[in-house]
């Protein structure tokens, strides 16, 4: 980054300040990933120059060939990873595609259900402060106070009772698996469209290790950097019948001209996720989930469902008195990056919480396994109960370093040069 450099010292001292930052920290935010040095690169190109509003083959700029070679791969490559038969891949993130898919599929003032934002939900589910929950009227679903999952009797009956038009599945902070067909049932019992947020579990479907809602689902959105390891950005898949009416709501509904750089970068992210590596590293992110469950476990902590079938877990942190925003503060000073999250029932305000959320897409993406992951549950867990000890967060500390150095991340950019 020679040229960054020169031009913009305080720019490129905090690009440098980040990839250290990535580097030594152990990072454990369920929805952040680290991606390829080839997706990094897509990022960074002349993609960026360009404005292409429009489709392919039907743009209102001259000069689109390699706009349209590129958002061809993308869409080509997605629809294959998922077997969709629609695709459009210019949502800039999730919350637009969220609105595009409300857009297409319902008329201003329609209900829909969403999954409550302290049970797990989004807030582009519906949520009060959200635009998702001002344009249309919504009902927030919540789990079981027994089992923290989704209990579908109960959902099935709060459908018959208030007629919703669409009932929005997927979740934020939801450990166990979302079976598509019993929400499919409750759909077509009433009558509602059935359409799926995958953000999360992009990556663990596409692989193969968890339910697929495409054969149920009408549209079916994600994000794109979270499992699926891609650049910061979303896509939006549904059934041909909605095709039009989902790109007409993305451009020129909701959108200008999309982000070719980005769009680029799905491209790679796709081309990687379609390899067969890609399924052996989903299927490490839940061994890796597993193992903190049992870890967890094992030492005594209460998880939110009682454990996991995907890419993370929900401890319950305030079963042992303190609070999320503590746990959160005290595992930061360690280098062990978590965020406080509400658990079901939560009598906490989400800016405190009672849970912390740990996800392990990006230790996976450096190569961490079962071994390690159990020795940074202990690490986690003598912060935890130490909580105010200093000389326990420095010994934390030197032990979070021996596995950084371990299993490093983007040296060349640590470096601050290119390898040629
Ligand atoms: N903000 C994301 C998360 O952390 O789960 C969801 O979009």
């Amino acid at each position: 980054m020679d040229k960054l450099y020169k031009t913009d010292p305080e720019v490129y001292k905090a690009i440098i300040g980040e990839a250290t930052r990535e580097h030594d920290n152990l990072e454990l935010i369920a929805s952040e990933n680290f991606v390829s040095i080839a997706v990094l690169e897509a990022m960074g190109s002349v993609m960026t120059n360009k404005y292409a509003e429009g489709y392919p083959g039907k743009r209102y700029y001259g000069g689109c060939k390699w706009m349209d070679v590129v958002e061809n791969l993308a869409i080509e490559r997605a629809k294959k990873l998922f077997g969709a038969e629609h695709v459009n891949v210019q949502p800039l993130s999730g919350v637009p595609a969220n609105m595009a898919i409300y857009s297409a599929l319902l008329d201003p003032g329609d209900l829909f259900f969403g999954l409550s934002l302290s049970h797990g939900g989004h807030l582009s589910h519906g949520y009060k402060v959200s635009f998702t929950g001002t344009f249309w009227e919504t009902i927030q679903y919540t789990v079981d106070p027994k089992t923290e999952q989704i209990n579908y009797d109960e959902l099935l009956k709060l459908a018959r009772e208030k007629k919703p038009k669409l009932i929005m599945t997927g979740a934020s902070a939801y450990p166990r698996t979302l079976h598509w067909d019993k929400f499919k049932e409750i759909c077509d019992e009433v009558g509602a469209y059935l359409v799926a947020d995958i953000a999360h579990i992009a990556g663990l479907i596409a692989a193969g290790e968890h339910p697929s809602p495409i054969p149920y689902a009408e549209a079916v959105s994600t994000t794109t950097h979270k499992t699926l390891r891609g650049p910061r950005s979303a896509i939006i898949l549904c059934k041909e019948k909605w095709a039009k009416a989902i790109d007409k709501a993305i451009f020129p509904g909701l959108q200008g001209g999309p982000h070719m750089h980005t769009i680029a970068a799905k491209a790679v992210a796709f081309k990687e996720a379609l390899s067969p590596e890609f399924k052996k590293y989903q299927h490490q992110i839940k061994l890796n989930a597993k193992a903190f469950e049992q870890e967890f476990k094992r030492l005594g902590w209460r998880l939110v469902a009682d454990g996991t079938d995907t890419h993370l877990i929900l401890v319950d942190v305030k079963s042992k008195g303190i609070t999320g925003k503590q746990a959160e503060e005290a595992l930061d000073k360690a280098k062990i990056t978590v965020n406080k999250n509400t658990i079901p029932f939560d009598k906490e305000k989400p800016f405190i919480a009672s849970g912390i959320r740990i996800g392990t897409p990006a230790l996976t993406s450096r190569g961490i396994k079962e071994e390690e992951i159990k020795k940074i549950a202990q690490l986690i867990d003598k912060v935890l109960t130490n909580i105010d000890d200093e000389k326990v967060t420095e010994k934390v500390k030197v032990e979070v370093k021996e596995i950084a150095e371990e299993f490093p991340l983007y040296p060349q950019i640590r470096q601050g040069r290119k390898e040629d």
